[in-house]
């Protein structure tokens, strides 16, 4: 990387993380010359969680991909907690699936499972790769199609959209190794400023 794009790339990092402090954004970014750009995923909500404690739950969200580790905030005594939190993973490997993990928050013991899944960003990168024009592309087109399968944790058909100007994914979850519950997701991408590799 050119010193002139790790400056510009420190300046835009220090941006974020002040814009981040301020929406409860978890950032985490790494300065590496094969980053392709940010992948932003909003965690909407979780559905029909299940009872880890007594009456309830207090679940949060852990995504895992290769070495990097984000968490939502706990949301205390919810099954059907709304998070609306931003976290944002940097991508270096666009092939390697990305892991979520949902826990019941404990004070004293340890935190209890509440299911898995993962899911992979391929179909959301090739929409990108497509390069549309803001001009010509009518608000809410949808770009790929991705059903759910025995391979995928999709319960629901995954939609990628062009919406007000950006490529976005929504994803609806099924959790695995758990009775029930499904958490929603939706994608975003995020251009680093000089380097762009998509
Ligand atoms: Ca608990």
């Amino acid at each position: 990387m050119t010193a002139a794009a790790n400056s510009r790339l420190r300046h835009w990092v220090a941006t974020g993380r002040r814009e981040g402090g301020r929406e409860g954004v978890s950032f985490v970014v790494r300065l590496m010359d094969n980053l392709l750009g940010l992948l932003r995923i909003r965690v909407k909500r979780g559905i029909n969680l299940v009872v880890r404690d007594f009456r309830s739950s207090d679940p949060y969200c852990v995504f895992k991909m290769g070495e990097q580790r984000l968490k939502t905030h706990i949301i205390y005594g919810e099954l059907n907690p709304e998070w609306d939190e931003d976290l944002t993973l940097s991508i270096e490997d666009p092939d390697l699936p990305i892991e979520l993990l949902v826990f019941d928050h404990d004070t004293f013991t340890r935190d209890d499972e509440m299911g898995d899944a993962d899911f992979d960003i391929q179909p959301f990168l090739e929409a990108l790769k497509m390069h549309l024009d803001p001009h010509t592309v009518p608000n809410g087109t949808i770009l790929k199609r991705v059903e759910p399968s025995r391979s995928n944790c999709l319960s629901e058909e995954s939609c990628v959209t062009w919406k007000d100007d950006q490529v976005v994914q929504n994803m609806l979850l099924r959790l695995r190794n758990v009775e029930s519950g499904e958490i929603e997701l939706e994608l975003h991408w995020i251009d680093i400023p000089g380097d762009h590799h998509i």
